[in-house]
C-alpha cells in the first residue's frame, strides 16, 4: 500500500477528544520506548510526524493518525516506564484502558515489544487482553537491527513462548533501519485491512 497521506489529526487524553466518525483504527500498544512512535514515521516514510525519544515516556497522549484518508493508526503512550510517578502512570493507565476497551473504532490492537527484550508481566497481561477482547493478537518485535539472524530468531521463538501464542502465530520482525521489514509490514497490514473491507 502507497502512504500518500499521513497526518496527526488528534492527540486526546479522554474519550470526548477522539476523532468523530468511523474511520477504523490500529492501535499500538507497548511498553515505553519499545518504538511505537517511530513505527508510524517508519511506516508513513516521514522522520518527524510522531514524536520520539531515546528516554522512555515521551508519548502521552493518544495520538490519532489519519492515513491515506481511508483508516488510523493510534500511538499509545506506553506502559511500564518506572521513572515516571505513579499517580501518572496510573492516569496513563486508566487513559489506555479507556481507550481500548470502549472504543468501537477499532479494528485491530499491535502489540509491540522490544526484540531483545524478553516480554514483561505487563506485555503478558496486554497480549491476554488483546485475544480474550477478539482481536488477532499481532505482535510485532522491534528494533530487530540491534540483533544478528540468530539472535532474532532465537528472541522470536521466546517471545513466543513466553506471550503462549498459538502455534500459528509468527511474531512480526520490525525495524526502522530495515527497507524490506518495513515494506513487509505494510504488505501485512494492507492484507488486513483488505480482509477487513477497509481498503
Ligand atoms: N535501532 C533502532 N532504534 C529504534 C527502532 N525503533 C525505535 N528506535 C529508537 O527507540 C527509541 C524509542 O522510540 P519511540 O518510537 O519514541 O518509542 P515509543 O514506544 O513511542 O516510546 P513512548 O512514547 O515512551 O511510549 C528512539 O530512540 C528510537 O530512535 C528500531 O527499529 N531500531
Ligand atoms: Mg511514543
Amino acid at each position: 500500500m502507497k502512504i500518500n497521506e499521513a497526518n496527526l489529526v488528534q492527540m486526546a487524553v479522554s474519550p470526548s477528544q477522539y476523532p468523530c466518525g468511523s474511520l477504523k483504527e490500529i492501535a499500538l500498544a507497548g511498553r515505553s520506548n519499545v518504538g511505537k512512535s517511530s513505527f508510524i514515521n517508519a511506516l508513513c516514510n516521514r522522520k518527524k510526524l510522531a514524536y520520539t525519544s531515546s528516554k522512555p515516556g515521551k508519548t502521552q497522549t493518544i495520538n490519532f493518525y489519519d492515513i491515506n484518508k481511508s483508516f488510523r493508526l493510534v500511538d499509545l503512550p506506553g506502559y511500564g516506564y518506572a521513572k515516571v510517578s505513579k499517580s501518572l502512570r496510573k492516569d496513563w493507565a486508566a487513559m489506555i484502558d479507556g481507550y481500548l476497551s470502549n472504543r468501537s473504532n477499532i479494528l485491530e490492537i499491535i502489540l509491540l515489544v522490544d526484540a531483545r527484550i524478553s516480554p514483561t508481566s505487563l506485555d503478558q497481561e496486554m497480549y491476554q487482553w488483546i485475544v480474550d477482547n477478539g482481536f488477532s493478537g499481532i505482535v510485532i518485535a522491534t528494533k530487530a537491527d540491534k540483533l544478528t539472524r540468530n539472535q532474532l530468531n532465537r528472541q522470536l521463538k521466546k517471545i513466543h513462548k513466553s506471550l503462549d501464542c498459538p502455534e500459528d502465530q509468527d511474531i512480526l520482525p520490525f525495524s526502522t533501519e530495515d527497507k524490506g521489514l518495513v515494506q513487509e509490514t505494510n504488505e501485512m497490514l494492507e492484507d488486513l485491512l483488505a480482509f477487513y473491507n477497509v481498503l
